[in-house]
């Protein structure tokens, strides 16, 4: 047995499926998990020495790519001085300086812990500011795992086939209204039967979480039109897209205005963090200045945001980082398509900017029902000759792949060998 293998048989016992979350445990794609012991640049390395081009980066975090000197600095820096105070320091000063200067609808911050306490709190902001119960999410849109988002949720939830999480009372979900993403008619629907009772929609803006799904012409304005119209509140999900499609995120890329926004994965650089902001008047809301609580123990940590500062202030001063990553993305969708047309296949690569995904589908993926038509099993054998080859993919078909500045033109002509050699399989 792999030391992996052993690390698992161990796992299993104390940690539920063996992992502390479950796209990690391969249950979707079959054979043991990969127990990762260091990581550089674009490259990981599990204990059995095995090395592998990282297409995960943690999940987006890794933007430049692992162990990034100015970010491991900065962690260093600021762990000397000391881990953690549960008191007000400058880093979260300068750290919401930065985020408001830089993120077109943030005019106050607040710092959590993650993505999903990002959602979590931006959701109970709007409901107070609106002093509305309902919201729109959209079925294959992942915003992490609070009760009254495990609705048909994308990312871990869509590929363990429960479209809905145990757990969770019909009551806390009641107010949860699903739409289809691209699908503007089922949002005034939604409107229309529900009038003036809806707080906000949250939306993936480039949705991630079922595979990669870009927003048709008009759909985002048309969000941002109907909120306005029935005094809703428009929340962006840019957990995923913020500083990566762009350094203002989807905001900036599509140049549409939410009320609020999440921040989860680079603006951590790697560490736990996550935020939400917007308009002023929505967040004076927010405790201990408003009435919506909400708090955090380790929120505004001074190491995690010496290490998202660090991340974020390169980003800010290298512009360069996206026109490379930009076109490592656009380089691998051009040859993969030369490649599925070299050997008349007819799956689909979707994908923009520095954000791929691969479709194990024969029709354009457009929204959560045609992303499920993708074969999930063809996906499993693809995962599992990619990373027996050294490369390391989502173990899942509904998630995305992420391009680094620390990346290479061989990295993904290496990449691209081992998907012709699949196809050759
Ligand atoms: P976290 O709580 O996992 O930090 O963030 C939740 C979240 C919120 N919104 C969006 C758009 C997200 O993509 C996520 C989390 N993304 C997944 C990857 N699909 C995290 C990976 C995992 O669950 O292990």
């Amino acid at each position: 047995m792999t030391k992996s293998e052993l690390l698992y048989k161990r796992a299993v016992k104390h940690l539920p499926g063996g992992v502390n979350s479950p796209v990690r445990a391969f249950l979707s794609v079959g054979g043991s998990p990969r127990f990762i012991e260091s990581a550089d640049g674009a490259y990981i390395y599990d204990v059995d020495g095995s090395k592998y081009i990282d297409y995960i980066n943690s999940w987006g975090p890794m933007i430049l790519g692992h162990n990034h000197e100015v970010i491991r600095t900065a962690v260093i820096e600021a762990a000397q001085k000391g881990l953690s105070y549960g008191a007000a320091t400058e880093a979260e000063v300068e750290m919401a300086e930065l985020l408001c200067e830089i993120v077109p609808c943030f005019e106050m911050v607040r710092m959590v812990n993650s993505g999903t306490e990002a959602v979590m709190s931006a959701i109970r902001a709007a409901r107070g500011y609106t002093r509305r119960s309902k919201i729109i999410k959209f079925e294959g849109c992942y915003h992490g795992h609070s009760d009254g988002l495990l609705v048909k949720a994308g990312s871990g939830v869509m590929v363990a086939g429960i479209p809905d999480s145990l757990g969770v009372p019909s009551n806390c979900v009641k107010d949860t209204l699903q739409a289809k993403y691209n699908d503007l008619d089922s949002v005034m629907e939604l409107f229309e039967e529900n009038r003036d009772e809806i707080a906000a929609i949250i939306v993936e803006p480039v949705a991630a979480n079922m595979g990669v799904v870009l927003p048709q012409e008009g759909f985002l304005q048309g969000l941002r039109e109907l909120c306005t119209k029935h005094g809703a509140l428009l929340i962006f999900d840019e957990v995923i897209t913020g500083f990566r499609l762009s350094l203002s995120g989807a905001q900036g890329y599509y140049n549409i205005m939410p009320d609020l926004a999440t921040f989860g994965k680079i603006i951590g650089g790697g560490m736990p963090v996550g935020c939400y902001g917007g308009r002023r008047e929505v967040m004076e809301m927010v405790a201990p200045v408003g009435p919506v609580y909400q708090a955090g123990t380790l929120s505004g940590n001074p190491v995690a945001m010496a290490a998202g500062m660090a991340q974020l202030k390169y980003l800010k001063e290298h512009p360069e980082v996206y026109t490379k990553i930009n076109e490592l993305g656009e380089y691998f969708r051009n040859k993969v398509n030369v490649l599925f047309d070299k050997y008349n296949i007819k799956y689909q690569v979707a994908g923009i900017g520095s954000l791929s995904c691969i479709f194990f589908a024969n029709g354009k993926v457009t929204d959560y029902e045609t992303a499920k038509m993708a074969d999930t099993k063809e996906y499993a054998r693809y995962f599992r000759f990619m990373l027996e080859h050294g490369i390391y993919i989502a173990p899942a078909q509904f998630e995305a792949m992420f391009f680094s500045y620390a990346h290479t033109y061989q990295d993904i002509v290496d990449t691209l060998l081992v998907i012709e050699q699949y196809l050759n399989d």
